[in-house]
């Protein structure tokens, strides 16, 4: 069989699943892609950098319309692609193919939840079920998640991850030597790029309410930057009612690309266009229009449908605290949900 890519992107478009087979090759041929990249890909602007998708697959296809088509816009992908949303098998898919079809021009970097453990809990896993009747599709992509890099940097500029920085990472070099090809380790400095969050009201690192990776405060950024020649650091990995948050005096940046977060959120999202120049404009939207989305009721069912046997706790399910979610107890994911307002601050603490 000859794998026709452009049928394939074709097809996601038009909001059409790809068949399993369809995936097992794309996934090895991606695989293969990707075992040659570096820990730390270096790209040059002009770039379109997205963050969080969280399979809100109606919301990419809204990207794509707003920030230009692939190959006519260069993106670089942020992670968290997977989990929360409906259509984590639609989002993963169309961004296989398009990194395949256009791997200069497309770069996928790893989020803490391009992981076997995590997407046990947050609805992959479930959602391949359902829409293929077995594992083999949630196989094929979390072994294709083992092989995504760890980090971009733009123009020798921008230091881009999808969480943040490491008490154990001192210099960019270091990453460079890691070995990424593994499932996401629950500690060490793999952990803190996927994992950790910068804290505007600290100077150093601290421990994260997550329960994996650490908060850092401006001191660790401005080292990082000094020592590394780095002007700016950009990533992902938190909620931002405006879409998007510029902290520690302009040295590092927060893009949030799913609008309605989990179709409850009421956030607005964003896109963050790199110029030639170095130059930033974040790009900012709404959610796709009504009749482009699943009901409440449905996004609701999914919800409540999905890993609500009760043994996962509602802890990080929090209405914007960094801690208060953790302290619940007994409440499933259902439950977190229908009490509370699902800010999505993910905590590593209920599946350890
Ligand atoms: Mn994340």
């Amino acid at each position: 069989m000859v794998l026709d890519l452009d049928a394939c992107i074709d097809s996601l478009f038009k909001r059409q699943l790809l068949a399993e087979s369809v995936i097992r090759e794309i996934c090895e041929k991606t695989k293969e892609l990707l075992m040659s990249e570096s820990n730390v890909v270096h790209v040059s602007a002009p770039v379109t950098v997205v963050g969080d998708i969280h399979g809100q697959f109606y919301d990419l296809l809204e990207i794509f319309k707003i920030g230009g088509y692939c190959p006519d816009t260069n993106y670089l992908f942020l992670g968290d692609y997977v989990d929360r949303g409906l259509y984590s098998v639609e989002t993963m898919s169309i961004l296989t193919c398009l990194k395949l079809r256009y791997p200069d021009r497309v770069q996928l970097v790893r989020g803490n939840h391009e992981s076997r453990a995590v997407t046990q809990t947050y609805g992959f896993y479930t959602e391949c079920m359902k829409k293929y009747g077995s594992a083999q599709v949630w196989h094929y992509f979390t072994d294709l998640f083992d092989y995504l890099t760890l980090s971009v940097v733009i123009d020798n500029m921008i230091f881009c991850v999808h969480g943040g920085l490491s008490p154990s990472i001192h210099t960019i070099d270091q990453i460079k030597v890691m070995d990424r090809f593994k499932e996401i380790p629950h500690e060490g400095p793999m952990a803190d790029l996927v994992w950790s969050d910068p804290d505007p009201g600290r100077e150093e690192f601290a421990v994260s309410p997550r329960g994996a990776g650490y908060t850092f405060g401006s001191l660790v950024v401005e080292k990082f930057l000094h020592e590394n020649g780095m002007d700016h650091i950009l990533r992902a990995h938190q909620l931002c009612m405006e879409g998007f948050q510029v902290l520690f005096d302009d040295q590092l940046s927060t893009v949030w690309s799913a609008p309605n977060y989990c179709y409850r959120c009421g956030n607005l999202a964003s896109i963050l266009e790199v110029g030639i120049h170095g130059e930033r404009h974040f790009n900012v939207f709404e959610a796709a229009p009504e009749n482009e989305r699943p009901s409440p009721t449905e996004a609701q069912r999914s919800l409540f449908g999905s890993n609500g046997n009760g043994t996962g706790t509602g802890g990080g399910l929090n209405g914007g605290g960094m801690f208060a979610g953790n302290g619940m107890n007994g409440g499933s994911m259902a439950y977190a949900a229908l009490a509370g307002l699902d800010s999505g601050q993910d905590a590593i603490h209920y599946f350890l």
